[in-house]
């Protein structure tokens, strides 16, 4: 698959395009073995295209493509083609001519035609993850005409492509990972098991998903992961090691480990690399010896324990550290001084202060959202749908907000104790001003402000919109600081930490919006913030009553970033959540 490029700012945007796809066709013709003349004169082209300095497109409408070094006739059809309808019948039907998924391999960086065919043809590999897989086992450089150097170098192009492209949201991980985990926990062979990596560290995107399983009956537990239900190709099967690759193609390596040894196992399979790097060398230190079998005496070289984790953070003396501190950022020399933080956790949220309705862009009722959080345990909810201005989002008028409110008294009869709270997701205007009159503003229960336009201001313009934005008295919470989306778009070049300051001076929370493309502020900010004496809030952003549940990833983010109970606004009981956003205002 040709995958549109980036834009590169230059003008010769899709020239780069262009050349990939002719030598695609070249590889694939190559494969088949048709006339070199032919193949050559696809790589000429592509050669001639990409050292081209004017823009493809430009040269196709004034239809001079042929003017091109390189490009006949043919060649230029099949470029204005593919320009114009962004596909090439011939491109695909070449595809379709060679063995399925040896077109995946040549996505690899590197990995020619020829070399492609004599790794299936040797391996029956057809897929990039098995590709990966092969390579990580030595079993490429068996190939005669592949060293061992191509094989480090096809592994590392791989990783690079995956790094690229395929590093997960945690969001969609972890349910992957607690599907599988569920349904292999009903085997009687299955002791224990558990998402380790980056997912048990909960970080906020992940390469790959790793899971322990404590047996002593491996075989009975591969023979179970390799025909899950989800399983849609076996990428390796092995004694204590299976990596399969799910029908939503995604990457689930299982080691199963003796029950002596779970603890150790689990630890090192936890990471961080750099956290356990770190902790080796305590442990060298202290004449102690920790590796994924255990921890022993480096004199006597006895086995001092392994079973539990607990009991190696002891050994070490060290306090046992909850896995989203495991960064090496502070957390041994912190465990080893007794002075962990008391992380966060789900239960100690009492309520949601961001949460939308069909009234604006969400999809489901008021009442629903409100029935949801009620069975999520909640105490409040906030009902924030978004301002006028945001026509896309169907923002609400001045006449709806009443309406609203109306709605929202009626059913806090009906649903007391819980209390729904009159919220508003208020759009901070280009110059930092709001969208409603401070009148309005003072109406609500809970206002909170969020930038939804003009990202692309200049780092001091944004940043004195915002904080001008939560100097208004009435505004209580700064949603998304940062405004990136995951993989999609960076944050706006605001000034954080001058943004922070004043939060701090004026009060107002900043939130961790708990959508998993946001996780926005981030756990390294999270703890900045924290440091600097702000108050945060863990808001799911639901759009629908599901994503209600999003909050779990946003406390995650918070306890990557050290947060304690008293540092978020939304564990406080409704009534001193209400004493502290109106403290003039009598009890209701
Ligand atoms: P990811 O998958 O990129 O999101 O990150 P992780 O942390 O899950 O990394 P992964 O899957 O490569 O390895 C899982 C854990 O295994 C890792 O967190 C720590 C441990 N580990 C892997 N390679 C090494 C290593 O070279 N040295 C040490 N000390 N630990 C390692
Ligand atoms: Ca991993
Ligand atoms: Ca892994
Ligand atoms: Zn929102």
């Amino acid at each position: 698959m040709i995958r549109t490029p980036h834009i590169f700012g230059g003008r010769a945007i899709r020239n780069k395009e262009i050349a990939d796809l002719l030598n695609k066709i070249a590889d694939l013709l190559e494969i088949k073995g048709e006339s070199p003349y032919r193949i050559r004169a696809y790589r000429e082209a592509a050669r001639h295209i990409e050292a081209m300095a004017e823009d493809i497109t430009a040269i196709a409408e004034r239809g001079r493509l042929q003017n091109i070094p390189g490009v006949g006739e043919s060649i230029a059809a099949k470029i204005a083609e593919y320009l114009k309808t962004g596909q090439l019948a011939y491109y695909e039907e070449l595809k379709s001519q060679v063995i399925p998924g040896l077109a995946e391999l040549l996505t690899v960086p590197g990995l020619g035609p020829r070399r492609a065919q004599a790794i299936y043809e040797n391996l029956g590999i057809t897929s990039v993850a098995q590709l990966a897989e092969a390579a990580r086992q030595h079993k490429l450089s068996k190939i005669p005409g592949i060293r061992e150097k191509t094989e480090d170098r096809i592994l590392r192009e791989i990783e690079r492509l995956q790094e690229r492209t395929h590093r997960l949201l945690l969001g969609v991980a972890l349910p992957a990972a607690e599907e599988v985990a569920g349904l292999l926990e009903r085997y009687l062979a299955v002791e224990r098991i558990d998402p380790a990596g980056s997912i048990r560290r909960m970080k906020e995107t992940i390469g790959d998903i790793d899971i322990l399983v404590a047996s002593t009956r491996p075989t009975e537990v591969m023979d179970a992961f390799v025909s899950l239900p989800m399983v849609k190709e076996v990428l390796a099967r092995g004694p204590t090691k299976s990596s399969i690759l799910t029908r939503s193609n995604l990457q689930i390596d299982l080691r199963v480990i003796k029950p002596a040894e779970y603890g150790s196992a689990l630890q090192y399979f936890t990471g961080s690399k750099e956290h356990n790097i770190a902790l080796r060398e305590i442990a060298i230190r202290k004449g102690l010896k920790l590796s994924e079998y255990g921890i022993f005496d480096t004199r006597t070289g006895k086995r001092l324990g392994g079973e539990s984790e607990e009991e190696i953070y002891r050994i070490m003396g060290l306090q046992w550290i909850p896995p989203e501190l495991r960064e090496n950022r502070g957390e041994i020399e912190a465990a080893a001084e007794g002075r962990l933080p008391k992380l966060i956790e789900i239960g100690d949220l009492r309520g949601d202060l961001h949460v939308h309705t069909n009234w604006s862009d969400g999809t489901d009722s008021l009442k629903t959202m409100v029935e949801a959080a009620r069975e999520l345990g909640y105490e409040y909810m906030a009902i924030t749908d978004h301002s006028i201005s945001l026509s896309v989002a169907r923002g609400l008028s001045l006449e709806a907000i009443v309406e609203q409110g109306r709605l929202i008294d009626r059913l806090n009869q009906k649903y007391a104790p819980f209390r729904i709270l009159r919220g508003t997701e208020v759009n901070i205007r280009g110059d930092g001003t709001l969208d409603y009159a401070d009148a309005v503003l003072r109406s609500f229960d809970v206002v909170t402000a969020s930038i939804h336009t003009g990202f692309g201001q200049f780092r001091e313009k944004i940043t004195d919109r915002i904080i001008r934005a939560i100097r208004n008295p009435n505004v209580d919470v700064l949603n998304h600081p940062r405004g990136r989306l995951l993989d999609k778009r960076p944050g706006y070049g605001v000034d954080l930490e001058a943004v922070i300051k004043v939060a701090v001076e004026t009060g107002t929370a900043l939130e961790i919006n708990s959508q998993p493309d946001r996780l926005d502020i981030d756990d390294v900010w999270a703890r900045r913030a924290k440091e600097m004496g702000a108050i945060l809030v863990i808001d799911s952003d639901a759009h629908n009553k599901d994503q209600l549940r999003f909050v779990k990833y946003g406390v995650g983010t918070a306890r990557r970033g050290w947060l304690e109970k008293k540092d978020v606004l939304n564990t406080l009981s409704l009534d001193r959540l209400l004493r502290r956003l109106h403290p003039g205002r009598a009890a209701a």
